[in-house]
C-alpha cells in the first residue's frame, strides 16, 4: 500500500511535469510571437505584464479541449492547431498588419489575389516556430512505453483544466480593464484586443462576435424593412429647394476635429480666445450652433457611420467592427456612382476602428492612412502626426486627386490625454481643477493653429475655386467626469441639462459660393449626409436615411442620442426627465413623451436594419413606394 502511494506521487509528479513543460513551451512560444513578431505597442509595465499573462487562460481552455475530446492525441491536436492559428495569424500579420478576422478569411479568394504570394511571406527560419510541436510530441507519445501509461491524461482532467480558464481568463479581463475600460464593449482595435487578452482569446471573442450578427442576420428576412421605410415615409419632410445643388460638381473635403466641442467655440481663457481663426472662419460659411455628435462606444468611428449612412450607430460596441460585412448604400458609394473619387485621410493605423475593413464596405475608394504619411519622431506626438504635419501632407494628396473627389480628413492630436510638445503649448493651460480639462485648451488652440495653415493654405491652392470643406467635431472630448472642472471654467452648475447641451459639437460649411448664414436649427450627425447630398444635387436611391437636410425650412427639428433622449425646438429629454430647451428648466415630463416614442421607435428601425443587414434587401423591396398624396387625392375623389 505504501509502495502504492509511492507509485501513484511518482505518476501524479511526472504527469504534472508533463504538463508544465507542453503547457510553459506553448505559453513561451505564444508570448515570443506576441511581444516579438507582432508589434502591438506595450506602452508601460503593466500592459507588458498582461502581455505576458493572457496566454494562459486560453492555453488552459486548448489544451483542456483537447483532452476532454481525445485525451492525450487531443492535446497533441490542440497543441498543433495552436501554432497553426498563430502561424496564420503571423502571415497575415506581415502582409497585412493586422490579424485574421473571420470575415476576412471569408475574402480569402480577394485577399490571395491582392497580396503577395505566401511563398514570398513565409521565412525558412519560421521552422524554428514548430520545433516545439515535435519536443511536444516526443514527450506525449515517444518516451518509454513503461512509463507512457503514467502521464496518460484523463477526459477528467481536460474538464478541470477547461474550467480553470475561466478565473484565468477573468483575471486577464479585469486587469486588462485597467488600461482600456470596456475593451470587449468598444471592440477596440484587433491589435489592443490581442495584447490585452491575447491572440487565441482573440479568435474565440471574433468567433463569438461572429456567431451574433451571423444569428441576427439570418433570422432576418426582406420584410422587416417595410416597417422601416414605412416609418421613414411618415416622418420625412422635404429637402430645401433653395440649398439644391448650390455646390454641384464641386470637390468635397469633410473635416473631423477630433474631440471638439462647441463650448470652446467664442469662448476666452486667460483674455485669449481659444479658437481664434474658426471664430472668423465661421462667419464666413454656414454655421450651425445647435447641432450635435450622436456617437457611443465607438466615437470616431460611430460619427463617420453617421455621416456616410444617415443612420444610427450601435448602443453597444462599434458599428465599424460588429457589422462591416453588412451591405450598405454608403454616401462614398453614392458618389462614386456619381463620378466622384472618395477617399479618407488619417494618419492612424489602418486597422484602427477596423476602418480598413469598413471603408471597403462603404465604397471609400482609397484610403490613406499612417502608412502613407511621413512619419517621424519630431512632426509627432501623443497619437502620432500632429495636426499641422498632418494637415500640410494631406493638401499634397489632395492636389493630385482625380477630380471631383469628396475625402474626410480625421485630425488626432486633440485627442484625450490632450497633451503636446512645449513648442506647441500656444496658451498657458486652463486652471480649473481637472488637469485634463486645462491641458484640453491647449490642444483646442493647436488645433485651430493647424487649421488655420490648413485652411490659408487651401486658399491659395487652385483647389480654393472648386471645393467646398465641412467642418464638423467628431465627439466630445471632456466626459461628465469633469463636470465640476467644466462648471468652474463656464461658471455655471453643470446639471443634467447643461451635460446634455455640451453634447453639441461645431459644425461649418465653407467655400467660394457659400453665403455665411448662423443656422440656429437643432440638428445632428445624422442629417449630415442629406444636407450635403442636397448641396450637391446628387440623389441616391437609398430611402433608409434618418437624416433630415439642415438648411430646410421645414426640416424636423429634433436631434435624437443613443440613449433615446432627444433636443426639439422646445424640449430637452433626458432619461424620461423633460427640460424647456431655451431656460433649461425642468417642466412636466409629460411634454416630451411623444418624442421620447418617437427617439425610441426610430433608434429600434434603425438598429433593425443594422443587425438584420436589411439594405440587402433594398432592390426587392423597392416595390413599396409611398402612395404619394397626389394619388392619395385621386383615390379619396373616386370613392
Ligand atoms: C483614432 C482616432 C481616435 O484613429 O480616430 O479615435 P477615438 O478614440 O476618438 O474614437
Ligand atoms: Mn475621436
Amino acid at each position: 500500500m505504501f509502495k502504492g502511494k509511492k507509485h501513484f506521487n511518482k505518476n501524479t509528479k511526472l504527469k504534472l511535469l508533463v504538463y508544465a513543460i507542453v503547457i510553459g513551451m506553448f505559453w513561451i512560444k505564444m508570448s515570443y510571437i506576441q511581444s516579438g513578431i507582432f508589434d502591438l505597442g506595450v506602452e508601460n509595465t503593466n500592459q507588458a505584464l498582461i502581455l505576458a499573462f493572457n496566454p494562459l487562460s486560453s492555453i488552459l481552455l486548448i489544451f483542456g479541449l483537447g483532452i476532454l475530446l481525445a485525451g492525450r492525441k487531443g492535446m497533441l491536436v490542440s497543441y498543433i492547431l495552436g501554432s497553426l492559428i498563430m502561424y496564420a495569424n503571423i502571415l497575415f500579420y506581415r502582409e497585412y498588419s493586422d490579424f485574421i478576422t473571420i470575415p476576412m478569411l471569408e475574402q480569402v479568394a480577394n485577399l490571395a489575389g491582392m497580396g503577395s504570394s505566401i511563398t514570398n511571406i513565409m521565412s525558412p527560419t519560421d521552422a524554428l516556430l514548430f520545433i516545439d510541436v515535435v519536443i511536444a510530441a516526443f514527450l506525449l507519445f515517444y518516451l518509454k512505453p513503461e512509463r507512457l501509461q503514467l502521464f496518460l491524461p484523463k477526459r477528467r482532467e481536460g474538464l478541470i483544466l477547461a474550467i480553470i480558464a475561466i478565473p484565468f481568463f477573468i483575471v486577464n479581463l479585469a486587469w486588462a480593464e485597467t488600461e482600456r475600460t470596456d475593451l470587449l464593449e468598444r471592440t477596440f482595435d484587433r491589435n489592443k484586443l490581442v495584447k490585452f487578452i491575447g491572440l487565441i482569446n482573440y479568435h474565440v471573442y471574433d468567433a463569438v462576435l461572429q456567431g451574433r450578427t451571423e444569428m441576427q442576420r439570418t433570422l432576418a428576412d426582406s420584410n422587416e424593412l417595410v416597417p422601416v421605410i414605412n416609418y421613414l415615409n411618415e416622418t420625412s419632410t422635404p429637402s430645401s429647394d433653395k440649398y439644391e445643388s448650390i455646390i454641384e460638381g464641386k470637390n468635397v473635403i469633410a473635416i473631423s476635429l477630433e474631440s471638439t466641442q462647441e463650448f470652446v467655440v467664442g469662448k476666452e481663457l486667460h483674455g485669449q480666445e481659444l479658437t481664434p481663426y474658426f471664430n472668423d472662419l465661421k462667419e464666413e460659411g454656414i454655421y450651425f450652433d445647435n447641432f450635435y455628435h450622436q456617437v457611443k462606444q465607438g466615437r470616431t468611428s460611430d460619427s463617420e457611420f453617421l455621416l456616410a449612412n444617415s443612420m444610427y450607430p450601435l448602443n453597444r460596441g462599434a458599428v465599424f467592427f460588429t457589422h462591416s460585412s453588412n451591405e450598405y448604400e454608403a454616401m462614398p458609394e453614392v458618389l462614386g456612382n456619381n463620378g466622384y473619387s472618395t477617399s479618407i485621410m488619417h494618419a492612424n493605423d489602418k486597422t484602427f476602428w477596423n476602418r480598413n475593413v469598413m471603408y471597403d464596405s462603404l465604397g471609400i475608394d482609397e484610403y490613406y492612412s499612417k502608412q502613407d504619411y511621413k512619419v517621424t519622431e519630431e512632426n509627432s506626438y501623443g497619437w502620432g502626426l500632429l495636426d499641422e504635419n498632418f494637415f500640410a501632407q494631406s493638401l499634397d494628396k489632395m492636389k493630385k486627386l482625380e477630380e471631383p473627389f469628396y475625402t474626410r480628413m480625421i485630425t488626432l492630436t486633440n485627442h484625450y490625454p490632450f497633451t503636446l510638445p512645449e513648442d506647441k503649448k500656444l496658451i498657458e493651460e486652463g486652471n480649473t481643477s481637472s488637469a485634463t480639462l486645462n491641458r484640453y485648451f491647449q490642444t483646442i488652440r493647436y488645433q485651430d493653429h493647424a487649421l488655420k495653415q490648413f485652411v490659408e493654405a487651401f486658399k491659395q491652392s487652385e483647389l480654393y475655386d472648386n471645393t467646398i470643406l465641412m467642418i464638423y467635431g467628431d465627439h466630445f472630448g471632456i466626459s461628465e467626469n469633469h463636470q465640476k472642472a467644466m462648471g468652474e471654467y463656464l461658471g455655471k452648475d453643470i446639471n443634467e441639462f447643461e451635460q446634455f447641451q455640451l453634447q453639441q459639437v461645431p459644425l461649418l460649411f465653407y467655400g467660394k459660393g457659400i453665403e455665411p448664414q448662423e443656422n440656429h436649427t437643432v440638428g445632428g450627425q445624422v442629417d449630415l449626409r442629406p444636407t450635403l447630398m442636397n448641396m450637391l444635387g446628387i440623389e441616391g436611391n437609398n430611402p433608409i436615411q434618418f437624416g433630415h437636410d439642415l438648411l430646410s425650412e421645414e426640416r424636423r427639428q429634433l436631434m435624437i442620442t443613443r440613449d433615446g433622449d432627444f433636443a426639439s425646438e422646445k424640449y430637452v429629454g433626458i432619461q424620461g426627465e423633460c427640460y424647456d430647451r431655451q431656460t433649461g428648466e425642468k417642466i412636466d415630463s409629460e411634454l416630451c413623451e411623444p418624442l421620447f416614442k418617437q427617439a425610441k421607435e426610430e433608434l429600434t428601425m434603425s438598429d433593425s436594419v443594422i443587425y438584420g443587414d436589411l439594405l440587402r434587401y433594398l432592390d426587392e423591396t423597392k416595390v413599396v413606394e409611398p402612395i404619394d398624396e397626389q394619388q392619395k387625392q385621386k383615390q379619396k375623389q373616386e370613392e
